[in-house]
């Protein structure tokens, strides 16, 4: 087995920096590199290494991943002048362009390679490249965040290439979201890219829906994309070990990856101003140690981000000295994950469940959402309810002007989605089992609800409605089966298969409820077999907390428990007992056995009569079945 640490370097990548005013772009410096490569002097690191020299990148190479036209435009910025180079840098997010950057970000792009075959050639074992520009956000025709070409990406498509490599691993250790890479591999199994990184709930740049958790990769590439999405900062050194424990580590032992390369960014090192994370430079030699052990150590780290110039320049070296198979330093810092930290996990994991064996016999993921108009009750709700923020204005307003036009415009009506269409989404992609939300508006949201249902492709809503909501909805095409449990009689309104209106006066001496859960409304909807259901409590409810808990305790048993509890009257106690239900708590006790008035046990009788033919499951005499068949 070969042995050595390659370190490749050449200060000519330190000749571009910012020509202008620009608070978003002024960290990205040369001394970036120029301080991690005193300090390997200063540790005696750098003498120990095999230097390789740089090169440049071919535009072949460099077109393994970006298009003609994108090299073209990065090339034409050589004899640009300051305007010119500020105009093509504007088309463009977090990015500037200096007469010199083309020339650099080809040696970046050559000193990658030269390190890949280095490792691959058996010439080392493994090595650093220390580069700039930084690659992990560029995209095919698209520099993104300081990065112009694609350094880790483009290394990744050679050594497929050049060498028939079958399995490559990328660890990107950086504290943002290389998306480029993501996108370059998304339906590439042969490529198994993890990320972690600051997300914030998508409030972090570069503020992608697809940086979560859930984006596991497409078609062939399902299952090869890990996105571990930080939603706080300060994480320190335990989080980012259980992260490579508990994701990382199993999965890439699972993979046999023949090759690492690392996007190794130290933005997520302690001190450094975008990431602001704690983890201390001793933790990247453990994670260096631990990535040493896969793919026969041949493993080559890539600078991207770090800005913190003693925290990068400290960390550079603890990644190249346990390369260079130094002994250990001790980790600091009581070893416990945060309870953030540990919920992403959780979220990777189960998400990635179906795709690696090591994670199959795992964790169930989050079972029950809720959304809440006031956050300070929170704490009032059982802890394994997973408490939802609203949804970002802007998603809605897209999500909602796709479906109803007119809709958007109405602030209140929007304000009353917000949690309702957060929770749903959230069942629809199968993140949660099921939800509670609380709107303003019932009957807006829940119509709303119901469209965007069938916008998702669901076939059978079983809708149950408890006090005045009205719904404008057409019945007709068996999508909806409507049930109304109402106090008033609705004397305008007959019942039909779909619309069924249940007149129900609880009383409040008597739990009654079984007979018309038991003898009516379950047997309904056993029979219709819906694929979602919606519970939406309003004003002027007919039935207390216990049967409201009852019902929706009994109905988990049809659309795989997919439920969607909609209340519009904040009422704490009611969201409460119905978030136990949800969360798998037994329904509440409902104290002796009284049987319903004779009132209620009528109306039963007669809703019974009127639709068995119609729903077969509410027979149970040998007459009903003779005359209804
Ligand atoms: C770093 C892009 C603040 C928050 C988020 C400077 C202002 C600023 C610039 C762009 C940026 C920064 C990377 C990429 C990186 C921000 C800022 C983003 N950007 N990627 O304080 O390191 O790996
Ligand atoms: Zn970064």
């Amino acid at each position: 087995m070969a042995s050595g640490t390659a370190l490749i370097y050449d200060d000519e990548m330190t000749s571009y920096k910012l020509l202008w005013d620009n608070p978003e772009c002024d960290i990205e410096v040369p001394e970036r590199l120029l301080s991690s490569y005193e300090q390997l002097k200063r540790y005696h690191l750098l003498e120990r290494c095999v230097h390789v020299p740089v090169r440049e990148g071919t535009e072949e190479e460099i077109m393994l991943v970006h298009s003609s036209e994108y090299l073209e435009v990065v090339k034409s910025t050589q004899t640009m002048n300051e305007e010119e180079l500020r105009r093509v840098s504007g088309n463009y997010d977090a990015v500037y362009f200096h007469p010199n950057t083309y020339r650099c970000a080809k040696l970046a792009v050559g000193a990658t390679l030269q390190l890949v075959d280095s490792v691959m050639s058996g010439k080392v074992c493994n090595g650093m490249a220390l580069v700039r520009p930084p690659g992990h956000h560029s995209q095919r025709t698209a520099a993104n965040g300081f990065c112009v070409f694609n350094n880790v990406a483009i290394a990744a498509q050679y050594a497929k290439r050049r060498y028939g490599l079958q399995r490559i691993l990328i660890v990107d250790w950086d504290v943002h979201h290389g998306q480029g890479i993501q996108y370059v591999f998304e339906e590439d199994p042969s490529v198994l890219y993890y990320s972690w990184h600051r997300y914030e709930r998508q409030q972090f740049w570069p503020l992608l829906r697809e940086s979560d958790y859930d984006a596991v990769g497409q078609g062939k590439g399902k299952g090869f994309n890990l996105n571990v999405p930080w939603n706080k900062v300060g994480m320190g050194n335990s989080d980012y070990l259980a992260a490579f424990f508990h994701v990382l580590l199993p999965v890439a032992f699972e993979f046999v990856p023949e090759l690492i390369l690392v996007s190794s960014g130290y933005d997520s090192g302690i001190g450094d101003p975008e990431g602001q994370m704690n983890a201390t430079p001793e933790c990247f030699a453990h994670l260096t140690h631990f990535l040493m052990q896969l793919a026969n150590g041949r493993l080559c780290a890539v600078l991207e981000g770090g800005y913190h110039l003693k925290s990068l320049s400290e960390s550079v070296c603890m990644t190249v000295k346990t390369l260079l198979r130094d002994p250990l330093p001790q980790i600091s810092g009581e070893m416990a994950p945060c309870l953030s930290a540990v919920e992403s996990i959780q979220n990777v994991r189960a998400a990635h469940k179906p795709y690696w064996k090591c994670l199959m016999y795992e964790v169930p993921p989050v079972k029950t959402a809720a959304a809440i108009v006031s956050k300070a009750d929170a704490h009032l709700l059982p802890i394994s309810v997973q408490v939802e923020m609203e949804m970002n204005a802007q998603e809605l307003k897209t999500l909602v002007s796709a479906l109803d036009a007119e809709l958007v415009k109405e602030e209140r009506a929007l304000l009353s989605l917000q949690n309702v269409v957060a929770i749903l989404d959230k069942i629809l992609k199968k993140k949660v089992c099921n939800g509670i939300a609380e709107s303003s508006l019932a009957s807006v949201s829940t119509t709303f609800a119901l469209k965007h249902c069938f916008d998702f492709g669901l076939q059978r809503v079983l809708c149950i409605v408890v006090g005045d909501v009205d719904l404008e909805l057409d019945l007709d095409d068996g999508k909806i089966l409507l049930m109304n449990i109402c106090q008033k009689q609705q004397t305008e309104k007959t019942n039909s298969k779909y619309h069924i209106s249940l007149n129900w006066r609880e009383d409040a001496e008597r739990n009654n409820f079984f007979c018309a859960v038991l003898g009516f409304i379950l047997p309904v909807a056993y029979s219709y077999q819906p694929d979602l259901m919606i519970i939406v409590i309003g004003p002027n409810r007919s039935l207390g907390i216990n049967g409201i808990s009852l019902l929706t305790c009994l109905l988990q048993g049809l659309a795989e428990s997919r439920i969607l509890v909609v209340i519009q009257d904040t009422e704490i106690k009611l969201v409460q007992s119905v978030a136990k239900t949800l969360s798998g708590v037994p329904a509440p006790d409902f104290g002796a056995y009284a049987p319903a008035s004779q009132e209620n046990v009528l109306e039963i009788k007669r809703l019974r009569n009127q639709l068995q033919q119609e729903w077969k499951m509410l027979r149970c005499s040998v007459r009903d079945w003779i005359f209804g068949s």
